[in-house]
């Protein structure tokens, strides 16, 4: 078994029905990746741990996932040079999401983290892989087949919606 290449951490168990749509695409483009819990609160050296010893594990990407207070993606990327992707996610203790948003998203200068939406795990996954295809050809070939399926199936709601009966002059030239 080779070793992961992303690892998606979160800070509660309660956020895995969110984060599971990061592993569900990285398992579809071919990324290997670990998944567990590392919360900024209740396990602060376990958070360091894993911030501190994920390079050196051979993770190229961390996807880190939180909701409320959310200090986990920030945390972690203040303690490794690897790109750290954060994904707010409106939790039991969120007031509206934009808790989790603003925590994840409004980094002070020299400790970037990449913000998804809120829930956004699937395009927090898609971007761990594309920064995995920057050096992996594999993965790279499986980026372009995804992209090419997201345009069929955007032809195919144009020609199912032509069908219907709306008018289209842009597409009837
Ligand atoms: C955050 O608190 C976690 O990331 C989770 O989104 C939220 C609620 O955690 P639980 O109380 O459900 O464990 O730190």
């Amino acid at each position: 078994m080779s070793k992961p290449q992303v690892g998606i951490i979160m800070g509660s168990e309660s956020d895995l029905k969110i984060m599971q749509d990061a592993a569900e695409v990285l398992g579809h483009l071919g990324v290997e990746f670990e998944l567990t819990v590392v919360s900024a609160h209740r396990t602060p050296e376990r958070m360091m741990d894993y911030a501190q010893a994920a390079k050196g594990r051979g993770l190229n990407v961390i996807i880190a996932g939180a909701g409320g207070a959310a200090h986990l993606p920030g945390m972690v990327a203040s303690v490794t040079t690897l790109p750290v992707i954060g994904v707010p996610i409106k939790s039991s203790n969120s007031i509206d999401g934009w808790d989790s948003i603003l925590s994840i998203l409004q980094m002070p200068s020299g400790v970037p983290v990449a913000t998804v939406a809120l829930n956004g795990a699937k395009n927090a996954g898609i971007l761990a892989a594309q920064i995995v295809g920057t050096f992996n050809e594999t993965v790279a070939a499986k980026l372009v087949t995804f992209k090419q399926e997201l345009k069929e199936k955007v032809d195919t709601s144009i020609r199912e919606i032509r069908i219907a009966g709306f008018r289209n002059d842009f597409d009837d030239k």
